[in-house]
């Protein structure tokens, strides 16, 4: 018998974490671009959530973020990090893997045709600085879900299908041990702004996946969520076991897609938060739905784990008295600071991605415990620099002390064979 447990995997923020602006329909990122970051506060906060999850008592994993500059990257392009031009520069230094739930696309085992969990890391091809992101992850999937009788490691989809890994991935399912469904959900407009998830990588994925026709479904993201700023579907729908938490702006067809999920899913509760409560710009200014919908061990009921910003935005903090009130499965809210990564349109979801397994089939090298954390930190304190300002982007002497931090985070986590 094995124990499946949902983990959350969350990527390290890594040491050149900076605002360039480079996410076209990111407001945040768009926003903020110019401002000066603080990669050393930013993972602080990332693992200060970490441990908040822990402490809950959920089960925690994590990923190294990659080497960056990416200088191979840089010489594909035919130039170097000295000449390049700025806004390449940027992209070869983004530190844009942190937000793990673009990583991969997984389906849990008791999903699966064959019963093993499959995942398939992400091409994010959309975005120049997120489309190198793959190799350096697609290296750590390998390595953390080795195990092959347990996990399927895919590639990822080929060019010019656009895959955004699991923000556009929601499953259902009765406890997350159990055969559940699996709803992606694809853009086809966004008005101004690109829709990232192509129809055909969302069906490829099912497809390698072995996903049984019953318990799949393909859904369209509306029109009106891409160009109000909502770049990927997790910033206006989460799911967690029986219950969907949306928008109601979030699908393109919503009430053909209800009834699809309850022709499939009977069991499911569906909290559809109305524009009159909190419309979509405040749902994304807050990034309510970016939330982690987590199953509490201590008495199996929902928490939110949130944003600040959530709870600074009054529409959504007195919509979410009321819903916690009622008599719905969500009933705990936990704000959680995660500014930094935040002013660059990556909330408490954005960070982590969710991998139903057992945890003993795992490399433990990816797991954290308390101690890890307290590990992490001390790298991070010593090696991450404080602030990054634009003009440092500019400044070829940042990449030796992004490349020694990195170096130092892999050395205490014994994960040397990620150096190059
Ligand atoms: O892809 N931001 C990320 C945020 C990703 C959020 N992920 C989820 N919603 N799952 C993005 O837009 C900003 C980087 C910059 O502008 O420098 C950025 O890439």
């Amino acid at each position: 018998m094995t124990k499946l447990r949902e983990i959350n995997f969350d990527g390290i923020i890594g040491p050149s974490h900076n605002y360039a602006g480079l996410s076209l329909g990111n407001l945040a990122s768009s926003t903020n671009a110019g401002e000066s970051s603080h990669p050393r506060e930013a993972a602080l906060q990332g693992i200060a959530k970490m441990r908040h999850n822990i402490d809950l008592g959920l089960a925690q994993g994590f990923f190294m973020p990659l080497d960056r500059p990416n200088i191979g990257w840089l010489k594909a392009l035919g130039t170097t990090l000295a000449s390049a031009e700025p806004h390449i520069r940027a992209a070869a230094y983004s530190a844009s893997s942190m937000w793990a739930a673009n990583a991969a696309t997984v389906s849990p085992a008791p999903d699966s045709e064959d019963g093993k969990c499959h995942l398939t890391a992400a091409n994010l091809q959309t975005m120049p600085h997120r489309s190198h992101e793959w190799r350096g992850i697609f290296a750590q999937l390998k390595l953390a879900f080795a195990d092959q009788q347990n996990f399927t490691v895919h590639n990822p989809v080929p060019p010019p299908f656009g895959d955004e890994g699991a923000a556009n991935h929601m499953r259902l399912c009765a406890s997350h041990g159990e055969t559940g469904i699996e709803i992606f959900v694809y853009g086809k407009s966004g008005g101004p702004f690109p829709a990232r998830q192509h129809q055909e990588a969302s069906k490829a994925v099912a497809r390698k996946h072995a996903l049984s026709d019953d318990r799949i479904i393909f859904a369209e993201q509306s029109e009106k969520a891409i160009a109000a700023g909502a770049f990927h579907n997790d910033v206006v729908a989460v799911a967690n076991e029986r219950v969907l938490f949306a928008h109601e702006d979030a699908f393109a067809h919503r009430e053909e897609l209800y009834a699809e999920i309850q022709y499939k899913f009977p069991e499911v509760e569906i909290i559809t938060v109305p524009t009159d409560k909190v419309s979509l710009e405040d749902a994304i200014k807050s990034y309510l739905f970016n939330a982690q919908l987590v199953t509490l061990p201590k008495d199996g009921g929902m928490a939110l784990i949130l944003p600040t910003e959530a709870e600074a935005t009054p529409s959504v903090w007195s919509y979410l008295q009321d819903l916690i009130a009622g008599n719905c499965a969500i009933q705990t809210l936990c704000p959680v600071d995660v500014r930094q990564s935040m002013a660059n349109g990556g909330g408490p979801a954005c960070l982590r991605l969710r991998i139903v397994a057992d945890p003993d089939v795992i490399d433990p090298r990816f797991l954290a415990t308390p101690e890890k954390l307290d590990a992490i930190s001390a790298v991070v304190e010593n090696y991450w620099p404080e602030t990054i300002t634009p003009d440092q982007l500019l400044d070829t002497s940042l990449q030796d002390t992004v490349k020694n931090a990195r170096k130092a985070l892999l050395q205490a986590c014994a994960l040397t064979e990620l150096e190059s």
